[in-house]
């Protein structure tokens, strides 16, 4: 789908858009966004994102990233200069839409590059998180995170798209299941559009078979309550300073509420603790 010129020129989606965005939403777990951002800024993205991360380039292990798979780091965003972009991550009409499938007091819960480099693999078939999972309400409930995911460069057959299975964050079908089946999208995806992607929606990034890497930035948003600790054991959630974090509008502050929280030491007492009591 497409916002319209007057949709992008006011910032404002009508009550019956937003209704039938959100339905749309709910039934098939994933709205594919096309031309909506500025490419001048993605491009911006992406050379800064060179200049920043090419330490990860080497296909090594580094602090501020976790290896997802096969050559493919999760590299988390250190908000400032270019990647300090209220104009992305607090886009008036995103945000309408985060605000109707998600709670009111929602955040961004967490900010990140996922990077494939040349010769990466195709990813497993996962669910990027889940709650509630041995519950039979599993299946009703609403959305509790939602993924905007932006290609810093066009992505194609060669580079990679991202293959997913809509309807599949309803969970009636395993993972297993899922990943059989044929009924999958994978698009090519131009600068400037995103995916939003329900949390719970069967995915996976695929091979990388071009020359050049390919920098997937993943801007996660969530109720307040919910944290991806699965995702992030030693990482932090995305880091922004104090000085960086007061170039955002005042309105927008409330959505970087998390930034900086690193769980590696949490892990380390409950580590501690689980020995304490097997003594
Ligand atoms: O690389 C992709 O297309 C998807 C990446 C992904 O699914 C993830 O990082 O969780
Ligand atoms: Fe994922």
């Amino acid at each position: 789908m497409e916002f319209s010129p007057e949709e992008k020129r006011t910032g404002k989606l009508s009550e019956q858009r937003l209704a039938a965005l959100v339905k749309e939403f709910r039934a098939k777990g994933y709205l594919v966004i096309e031309n909506h951002f500025s490419k001048e800024k993605i491009e911006e993205l992406n050379t800064s994102f060179e200049r920043d991360y090419s330490h990860h380039f080497d296909d090594k292990q580094h602090k501020d990233a976790r290896m997802f798979s096969h050559r493919r780091p999760c590299i988390t965003i250190d908000v400032k200069e270019e990647f300090n972009a209220p104009e992305i991550y607090c886009d008036p009409l995103i945000l309408q839409v985060m605000g109707h499938l998600l709670e009111p007091d929602f955040v961004i819960c967490n900010l990140t590059c996922v990077l494939s480099l040349p010769g990466s693999k195709q990813m497993k078939v996962h669910r990027d998180g889940t709650i509630f999972n041995g519950s039979p309400v599993k299946a009703m409930l609403p959305s509790f995170a939602i993924g905007m995911l932006i290609p810093l460069i066009p992505f194609n057959k060669t580079n990679g798209t991202t293959r997913f299975w809509p309807g599949s964050h309803l969970g009636n079908s395993t993972i297993k299941e899922t990943a059989q089946s044929p009924d999958f999208i994978e698009a090519d995806i131009d600068q400037g559009s995103c995916i939003l992607m329900d949390y719970r929606l069967c995915h996976s990034g695929n091979a990388n078979n071009s020359d050049s890497v390919r920098p997937l930035l993943y801007c996660n948003y969530s109720n307040a309550w919910y944290i991806d600790v699965g995702n992030f054991r030693e990482q932090a959630h995305f880091y922004l300073n104090d000085e960086e974090f007061m170039k955002i509008p005042e309105e927008h502050r409330k959505l970087f509420v998390r930034r900086n929280v690193n769980f590696t030491s949490t892990f380390k007492l409950l580590n501690d603790q689980e020995n304490y009591f097997s003594k």
